[in-house]
């Protein structure tokens, strides 16, 4: 199984409105595969398709602590906000390396999406893994945590790593 390289913020590519998959085939499946594989290696927790270059509404999460409990949602969509106060977590993203940002979302959420095998499934989700949905589906509407912050702080961050790769 290949691991699949990460794009970086600001890499334009990370702006791509992801489509939503048609089918749930086998080659859905290795995606889900291959990027279950580059998120544990990270040693991240959530990996959105669009973070790989793969513009399909594919999202990957593992909040366990045993790393034990992979979660693969095809085509998610917000259905309803349950608990509307909002929760301050410290946001990573392995897009943004080295840079966390407290971000406000809301508590408990509603989600639906199909599963590796085409099923459809509704999940109710609350704490660090609807955290972690709300981040992964900003991600497939070319959204990140960076356009939370400040102007004059996403400046900031986005010269510290566009010179660190050297561009
Ligand atoms: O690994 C990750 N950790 C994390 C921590 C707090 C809130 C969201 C996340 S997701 C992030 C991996 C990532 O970039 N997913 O898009
Ligand atoms: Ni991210």
């Amino acid at each position: 199984m290949p691991s699949l390289k990460i794009l970086i913020f600001p890499d334009p590519r990370l702006r791509t409105v992801a489509k939503a998959i048609e089918k749930v085939d086998d080659s859905i499946k290795q995606l889900s595969e291959d990027m279950l594989q580059t998120m544990y290696e990270g040693s991240g927790i959530g990996l959105a398709a669009t973070q790989v270059d793969v513009h399909k509404r594919i999202i990957v999460i593992d909040v366990s602590e045993k790393k034990d409990q992979p979660l693969v949602l095809i085509n998610p969509v917000l259905k309803r906000v349950i608990d509307p106060n909002l929760k301050s977590y410290s946001e990573g993203c392995l897009s943004v390396p080295g840079y966390y940002e407290e971000l406000k979302r809301p508590s408990e959420i509603e989600i639906s999406f199909k599963d590796v095998n085409g099923e459809n499934q509704t999940l109710v989700v609350n704490g660090l893994l609807s955290v972690v949905v709300q981040h992964e589906m900003d991600h497939l509407d070319g959204k990140m945590m960076v356009d939370f912050i400040s102007n004059i702080k996403r400046e900031m961050i986005r010269k510290k790593l566009s010179k660190a790769r050297g561009s």
